[in-house]
């Protein structure tokens, strides 16, 4: 059965419970958090087992982390970056079955997991060049013989809280930077893919033990109940990074302020395309199928709002239906499906549910939202709604493949609906009109911490910092000068005039 050869490959073991707390680099400890068993969403069938970590166990990891901060702190941050580059070797390694795995637990298409299983990679190789480049600043004192610079100094061991849709690859957007800027990880994945995390660890656990590190790259797969609430409450952790639903989100965002604790929250989205009567139709087509129906439907970047100009509407709408209808559907791991399963059969109900609710707001099904039940009970078809307005339902995030079509008729308007929700993650124009792409993208468009020109909402590269704004959380990732998050900042003045001078021009006597 090929998912046992995948699972066999990593080291997942079938027979047995697989143990969920690893310290990075001595193995796995002892779990008391019970066993939860992970699922393959195409056919329902039982993967493999994890012991769960529970709230004693996540102390004895935290405890592992926060002891290891202490020695790797002193680590050079360029000999941090070349534990980062052996990682991002091992992973390069293991990309065939660590993209398969992504496929089987979570529901993925092929391409796409071996694509997040890329995304490790390559963040591996910018964290590399970057432990050379965690540059502060100097500035002119304005005192006679000051000197004034700022540095940026290793914040300890951080939690990382991942969910299920990119099992892998957001824990390496944390876990490749933070390593070196010289903190130590804590990774809590979503409960849904716990084998994904669990097969990532072995290899970090590898390097950290190749290396002679230990507690660098640390794993706690367990219940939010225990393990999460126990990361957000602990003292020791001074950033818990955290991606997952607005709903969540908010509670982590309380519960780590309420100590002072930083946070770093990539919360949901619901990322519209504008496209304008300017826009190459096939180019827009093409962009919104991917990221509309990419995963199906399960990015946080995913494309769920479509508004485009009177003048082409009915030409691209017809144009997607038709594409929508051709899209394989079937198992993920077939290299000629295009989607997969939804995670859950909640998710499929979910999605039944917005469904109906947009149409008692007037919206018009145009294809989509049934059921595949000869495929099974997670399987269904990309929907897309045309709405006569963005109501309610439009401006919630339901994690599944819908569209909601809307028209505009000038620039204007398209930025105001466009704007007018609650999230602010990703935005996209297609247009080819100078005018209306720099007016998309000044700080009269879109609010979003991501603005694509003729580019589509999702499949961000990891050069660039992730995030958003408003319910979206505001925390940037991964690229960019994202690594600060993961430091603390350090002003420094230093006096070589031998007396004292004070600034402001105060004269104290
Ligand atoms: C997510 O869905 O949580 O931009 C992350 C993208 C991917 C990452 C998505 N690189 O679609």
């Amino acid at each position: 059965m090929r998912a046992n050869e995948i699972l066999e490959k990593l080291g997942i073991h079938t027979d047995r419970s697989n143990p969920g707390a690893f310290v990075g680099g001595k193995g796995p400890i002892k779990t008391g958090g019970g066993e939860l068993v992970s699922g393959n969403p195409s056919d329902g069938e039982d993967l493999a087992a994890v012991a769960q970590a529970s709230s004693d166990d996540y102390a004895k990891v935290a405890d592992a982390a926060y002891d290891s901060f202490r020695s790797w702190r002193m680590v050079p941050a360029p000999v941090r970056g070349e534990a980062v580059r052996l990682l991002g070797n091992a992973l390069r390694e293991m990309k065939e079955p660590l993209g398969d795995l992504i496929s089987l637990e979570m529901g993925k298409i092929r391409a796409e997991g071996h694509g997040e299983v890329q995304e490790m990679i390559d963040i591996c190789d910018l964290a590399v060049g970057m432990s050379r480049q965690l540059y502060g600043k100097s500035m002119h004192s304005e005192r006679h013989r000051h000197r004034m610079y700022e540095q940026w100094h290793p914040l300890g061991s951080i939690g990382v809280i991942t969910s299920f849709n990119f099992p892998m690859a957001v824990w390496a957007w944390n876990a490749a930077i933070a390593m070196v800027c010289g903190d130590t990880v804590i990774w809590k994945p979503s409960s849904r893919v716990p084998l994904c995390a669990i097969a990532v660890q072995k290899v970090a656990d590898r390097i950290q033990s190749e290396l002679g590190y230990s507690g660098v790259l640390n794993l706690v797969a367990g219940s939010g109940s225990m393990v999460g609430q126990s990361m957000l409450e602990d003292e020791r952790v001074p950033l818990v990074s955290f991606t997952g639903s607005c709903r969540m989100g908010r509670r982590v965002s309380e519960t780590v302020a309420a100590r002072f604790g930083r946070t770093i929250l990539e919360l949901g989205g619901n990322n519209a395309a504008v496209v304008a009567p300017s826009a190459d139709p096939e180019l827009a087509a093409d962009s919104i199928l991917f990221a509309a129906v990419g995963t199906a439907g399960q990015r946080c970047t995913t494309n769920r709002r479509l508004i485009v100009h009177s003048e082409v509407a009915e030409e691209l709408v017809s144009t997607l239906v038709g594409k929508y209808e051709s899209v394989a559907i079937g198992d993920p791991l077939d290299d000629s499906t295009l989607m997969g399963p939804l995670v859950t059969v909640d998710a499929v109900e979910e999605m039944k549910n917005a469904l109906d609710w947009a149409k008692k707001d007037g919206g018009e099904l145009l294809t989509g939202g049934e059921v595949l039940e000869d495929l099974g009970p997670r399987f269904v078809t990309p929907a897309i709604v045309r709405m006569p307005e963005q109501t309610e339902i439009v401006r919630r995030e339901t994690f599944a493949p819908i569209l909601y079509v809307m028209e505009y008729s000038n620039i204007e308007e398209a930025i105001r609906i466009h704007n007018d929700v609650p999230q602010g993650l990703s935005s996209c124009l297609f247009s080819r009109d100078l005018i209306e792409v720099e007016t998309f993208l000044s700080h009269m468009g879109s609010d979003c911490g991501i603005a694509n020109v003729n580019t589509g909402t999702s499949g961000a590269e990891i050069g660039g910092a992730f995030g958003g704004e408003k319910e979206t959380g505001g925390g940037r990732e991964s690229g960019s000068d994202a690594w600060k998050g993961y430091m603390r900042r350090q002003t420094c003045t230093i006096n070589f005039s031998g007396g004292m001078e004070l600034a402001q021009g105060i004269d104290f006597g």
